[in-house]
């Protein structure tokens, strides 16, 4: 029935509300701007986590970026530089593994180089158990905060570094639920 329709997404609503409250606070100074992408995923949380965590392999879900060099195994301060397809105003990123939680489905990233235009962009990406339709999904929450470059507004920063995390995500979706099936 649509009321309990209605209760059932509230009570979603509520627990993503939460979740961001616990693991997605960012310190943001001036001149920064920051936001959040929701995706639900109908694959199980250890499937979308087993993709997630692997800092060294960005490329198996994410479309624009093509391959990957780290430094070091999956421990904070690890260093990747990937490299990023043709066609785009980029070609390497130079990122840092901050936090890797497989209790808690926590994966904390920050850029520190690379030939773009992302300055002081750290992320937060986490996942989550859900049950949608009387079967087992997965909510990932993926934060960020950026600086607004030179010449911008907060507006497009926010819209521009939106439009990669949905492709990433959709890549993530489209991987698992296929693992899912
Ligand atoms: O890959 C991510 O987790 C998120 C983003 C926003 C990555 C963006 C990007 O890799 C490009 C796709 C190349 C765009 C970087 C670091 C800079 C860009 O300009």
């Amino acid at each position: 029935s649509p009321m309990e329709n209605g209760e059932r997404r509230s009570a979603c609503t509520l627990m993503v509300e939460q979740y961001i409250a616990q693991y997605h606070r960012h310190q943001t100074s001036a001149n920064q701007c920051t936001s959040i992408l929701i995706r639900h995923i109908r694959a199980p949380v250890h499937m979308v986590w087993s993709l997630v965590r692997r800092f060294d392999q960005p490329h198996r879900y994410k479309p624009f970026i093509c391959g990957c060099v780290v430094s070091g195994g999956l421990r904070i301060g690890t260093l990747r530089v990937v490299n990023v397809v043709t066609g785009l105003p980029a070609t390497t990123s130079t990122e840092r593994l901050e936090l890797l939680d497989d209790q808690e489905h926590i994966l904390r990233i920050k850029i520190i180089g690379g030939d773009h235009r992302l300055r002081n962009y750290s992320s937060i990406v986490t996942v989550h158990s859900e049950v949608v339709g009387g079967r087992l999904g997965t909510v990932v929450l993926e934060s960020f905060v950026v600086d607004v470059p030179e010449g911008n507004t907060e507006e497009e920063t926010c819209f521009f570094v939106e439009v990669f995390i949905k492709f990433n995500l959709a890549g993530l979706a489209d991987i698992t639920e296929r693992m899912a099936v």
